[in-house]
């Protein structure tokens, strides 16, 4: 499956794919070019990114290369030189990943590429369109009445999921006492000073107070600015960002707090949830609703992207019954996953990211995985 030319062959099996973020559209697009029919619901009135900037790692990008959106992304994204860490603005590491690939962008600028490729696969999309429960036969059920039938169903309606909770999945669910507000401010180089300020740097303060702001540059204009506190700051956790505090902590990073102040930004826990299942029947769910994650490893959209893909090649190669292949989908595809989950829940409890090099070949197994197995050298 190249760049963009794709020949789709005869395939009468229909899909029905509940919510049009990252992995919603990954499924979509990969199945449409694989011969399915693919409706994808969108409850929101017009499709669009939620959230801020994102960093993703070899395995989405293998994956956005084999649906045909590398190019779009390459285009308005970044690799920065190092992902620098520092604690109370000393430099305690600065890592570049021996030449994995890796890139740093803004969430609409990968929206959009998605977007783009679920289009020209033709995926039928429906906006203002709300699903309120699926039915492992193979059924997705709409807010006004009507009964949508498939032979794959794919819950990826996120971390409330409807498709996940009207069937009744299982599931463990654990909030950390951290979380984040995430925002695209203009980058303001020329007002920041000397410094490797195309860095992705990731500034900690544990003492006297936790406050943490991880800085990204996306493109030469835009940065994304990760802001996190425990949320029992009442001052560090609230919106609009109390510019005050944040200036007082970060003092050398004024230029890019001041533009942050003026927007009003969302602040959000860490929660990871952990099913049993990920299917049921026809029924499949992949990204937030299956594995929400806290964000340290920067892998939540990954793997998102990675399982909808696994999950439309393994539903394709499906001869026998959908309910067995995505059972055995789940069992090869989950362990990578899940041990991505532990790692950035164990991150998050300490805090640990704070002490620098913590990007070990172990904590990045899932960047390294190549999910399409085309093993092309990509950057
Ligand atoms: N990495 C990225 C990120 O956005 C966050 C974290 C790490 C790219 C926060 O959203 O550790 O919290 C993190």
């Amino acid at each position: 499956m190249g760049s963009g030319t794709q020949i789709i062959p005869k395939d009468s099996r229909h899909a029905e794919v509940s919510g049009a973020g990252f992995a919603g559209l990954v499924a979509a697009t990969a199945l449409r070019q694989r011969g399915w029919s693919v409706t994808l619901h969108e409850r929101g009135p017009e499709l669009r990114a939620l959230g801020a900037g994102i960093l993703l790692w070899k395995n989405s990008l293998q994956v956005l290369k084999a649906i045909g959106a590398l190019d779009d992304v390459m285009s308005q994204s970044m690799t920065p030189p190092f992902y620098e860490t520092r604690m109370n603005n000393e430099v305690v590491s600065k890592e570049d990943f021996g030449g994995l690939p890796w890139r740093t962008m803004t969430r609409s600028a990968l929206h959009e590429a998605l977007v783009g490729a679920a289009m020209k696969s033709g995926v039928e999309i429906k906006v203002n369109s709300y699903v309120t429960s699926a039915d492992p036969e193979g059924s997705l059920t709409l807010e006004s009445g009507e009964i949508r039938r498939a032979d794959l169903v794919v819950g990826a309606d996120g971390v409330h999921s409807k498709v996940r909770d009207s069937i009744g999945f299982k599931q463990d669910r654990t909030e950390s006492r951290d979380g984040i507000t995430r925002l695209i401010v203009p980058r303001n180089r020329e007002l920041l000073g000397p410094g490797d300020w195309d860095n992705v740097i990731d500034f900690w303060n544990l003492e006297p107070r936790v406050l943490r702001v991880l800085y990204i540059p996306c493109t030469k204009d835009h940065l994304y600015l990760a802001l996190m506190s425990p949320k029992d700051d009442k001052e560090g956790s609230a919106v609009p960002i109390n510019f005050g505090v944040w200036a007082e902590n970060f003092p050398h990073l004024r230029p890019v707090l001041e533009p942050a102040a003026k927007i009003h930004g969302r602040y959000d826990g860490y929660i990871t949830n952990v099913l049993d299942n990920w299917t049921t029947g026809s029924v499949a769910l992949i990204g937030d609703s299956a594995h929400a994650m806290c964000p340290a490893l920067a892998q939540g959209a990954g793997t998102a992207m990675q399982n909808a893909y696994t999950l439309a090649v393994a539903s394709t190669a499906s001869t026998g019954s959908m309910s067995d292949s995505l059972v055995a989908w789940e069992s090869s595809e989950r362990g990578i996953t899940d041990r991505c989950q532990e790692r950035s829940a164990y991150f998050a409890a300490t805090r640990s990211m704070a002490n620098g090099n913590q990007f070990t070949p172990t904590m990045l197994e899932t960047a390294f995985y190549d999910p399409t197995e085309i093993g092309e050298h990509l950057v």
